[in-house]
């Protein structure tokens, strides 16, 4: 398609729990991206009450740059309801594009205008680590099994042609996630990733993956947990059950224009 790209700001949603060595780094790091690639750039902190005073350092941020914003929720309910209402507050603002990703620079934000880019002929970008060129450092042999498998365990069950369906760095078309009934999706962890994936291609959208390398962090600590892992990998039979198989050959991606699609309506939505 012809145009500028993107067609308007582009909104990173950043998740944080307890992240006060790595927040003001990274929203530094994004801004200084902003800059350099002449995005029209913004960054919004969804915090859920984090201990360390991760919230308050954000928010020094946000006081010197107008293009940082934080959204302080009360308590800690895992990614799921955090992405939920951080996307709720990007589409809000006008956001034409919404980029989720970690804090801990497990997602590279040097990556971030790749992802921006590759918008332009997808609906849903995924940082994937599993297709050619993408990867994964300083992970043990446990965690690197546990993903691996995961991901191709995902990848049967719900017969989708997608590599990487647990990552957590994205970026999603504004028509994305004003298609997908955001309360109906109701995983806290990695659930939370396949079923937006899941249900992007239900709807018809275009799906992409683009290799990243993701870096296990060095400051701070995982909030991963075997609850997690077990939440996910029971809500992988339940969503091909309740909203059905994907569709044979996916309908044709919108326009091309960055703007909503018609909505029509999805007869597998169960809501
Ligand atoms: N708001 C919020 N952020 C969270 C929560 N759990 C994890 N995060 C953030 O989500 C991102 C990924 O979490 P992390 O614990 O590193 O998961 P891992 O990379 O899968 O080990 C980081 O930026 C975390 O601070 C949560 O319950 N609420
Ligand atoms: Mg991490």
């Amino acid at each position: 398609m012809s145009g500028p790209w993107p067609p308007g700001p582009v909104w990173v949603v950043l998740p944080t729990y307890d992240e006060a060595a790595n927040v003001v780094p990274m929203l530094d790091a994004l801004l200084g991206v902003f800059d350099r690639h002449g995005l029209d750039g913004h960054v919004l902190v969804v915090d859920d009450g984090s201990p360390d005073g991760t919230a308050d350092l954000a928010d020094a941020v946000a006081r010197r740059d107008g293009r940082v914003e934080v959204l302080r929720r009360a308590r800690k309910e895992g990614i799921g309801p955090a992405y939920r209402a951080g996307f709720r507050v990007a589409i809000d603002r006008g956001a034409a594009l919404v980029v989720e990703m970690d804090c801990d620079f497990s997602h590279d934000p040097q990556m971030v205008p790749r992802l921006v880019a590759a918008a332009r002929d997808a609906d849903l970008v995924l940082g994937s680590r599993y297709v050619p060129g993408g990867g994964v450092a300083r992970w043990g042999a446990v965690r690197r099994g546990v993903s691996r498998g995961g991901c191709w365990y995902a990848r049967i069950v719900l017969g989708v042609p997608v590599h990487d369906l647990t990552g957590g760095f994205k970026c999603f078309r504004r028509a994305v996630l004003e298609r997908i009934p955001l309360d109906a999706v109701s995983a806290a962890g990695y659930g939370f990733q396949i079923e937006m994936t899941y249900r992007a291609l239900l709807a018809g959208f275009r799906v992409v993956e683009v290799p990243i390398t993701f870096t296990e962090r060095v400051h701070g600590h995982s909030k991963m947990s075997r609850r997690i892992v077990w939440e996910a990998a029971a809500l992988v039979p339940r969503l091909r059950r309740r909203l059905g198989p994907p569709p044979v050959a996916p309908r044709p991606a919108p326009a091309g224009d960055g703007l909503p699609p018609a909505p029509t309506p999805d007869p597998r939505r169960t809501g």
